[in-house]
């Protein structure tokens, strides 16, 4: 990161692409993950490289359903494993959620490089070793989850998640989180919680708003979900997105 001087105009964008490079260097984040980077990076350049106020909205919609959890998991893949390792387990530790990795492309190799970076940067569990449980209605590999981890969960935070994989996750009835660049994805379509937002920013930012609601009863918190409307957070990204006015 130190290479990259602080006033360069694209300094947060080449930080965070030289991270994923050296993601793959690690054997934490796949080749496909590379070409993901690229796609977000596109609609979060016409985003302005911002967190929007829906996007912010939606983030603080994510900290109050992870704070009112029975049992909140964060999903961890290749690419925000590489991208904000440190700030996934502040999230975690913020809302008493466990970690699971969980890989659209696995393998054992990166299931484990992956489980010992986190641990590097303070996690003390790292769940989807045991891979004892399958979500329903994909093939074996994908599915692949721990019972005691994503398959027994209430809330799940996806962030970089492929449209069958989180459509799968939704089926299951439970919370679905997703940050996704993309609003027109089929995970950001699919989500609960769709958050239109760079997972740089977006994840910080929930840990920011979970800290704000710490103190505050279920009824508050129960109450900034169900306020939370996800077609009018979709819609207002997209018209960011377009140059319109709403944002
Ligand atoms: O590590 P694995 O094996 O689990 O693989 C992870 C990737 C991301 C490669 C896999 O899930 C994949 O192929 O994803 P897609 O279908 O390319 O979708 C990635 C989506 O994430 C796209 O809509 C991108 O716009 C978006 N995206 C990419 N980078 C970011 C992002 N959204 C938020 N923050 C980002 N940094």
């Amino acid at each position: 990161d130190a290479e990259i001087p602080e006033d360069h105009p694209r300094h947060d964008s080449l930080v965070t692409r030289h991270r994923i490079e050296d993601g793959v260097d690690r054997g934490i984040t796949s080749r496909q993950g590379l070409i993901a980077q690229g796609r977000g990076e596109a609609f979060d350049y016409l985003l302005g490289e911002r967190t929007i106020p829906s996007a912010d909205d939606a983030e603080r919609a994510a900290a109050a359903a992870l704070l009112l959890a029975d049992h909140p998991v964060l999903s961890v893949n290749g690419n925000v494993a590489a991208l904000v390792p440190g700030e996934l387990v502040e999230l975690a530790d913020a809302v008493d959620a466990d970690l699971e990795v969980n890989l659209f492309n696995r393998t054992e190799e990166r299931m484990a490089a992956i489980a010992d970076y986190l641990r590097e940067h303070g996690a003390e569990e790292v769940k989807g070793l045991a891979a004892d449980a399958r979500i329903p209605g994909l093939s074996h590999e994908r599915g692949k989850v721990d019972r005691d981890g994503i398959y027994e969960a209430d809330v799940v935070l996806v962030p970089l998640e492929d449209g069958d994989r989180a459509e799968a996750l939704g089926e299951m009835d439970k919370t679905e989180i997703v940050i996704d660049l993309n609003p027109l994805s089929r995970s950001a379509q699919v989500a609960s919680i769709p958050i239109v937002d760079n997972a740089v920013r977006a994840v910080p930012g929930i840990t920011a708003h979970a800290h704000d609601l710490a103190d505050a009863d279920a009824a508050t918190l129960r109450e900034i979900v169900d306020e939370f409307d996800a077609d009018a957070a979709l819609a207002a990204a997209e018209d960011a997105i377009r140059g319109g006015e709403m944002e």
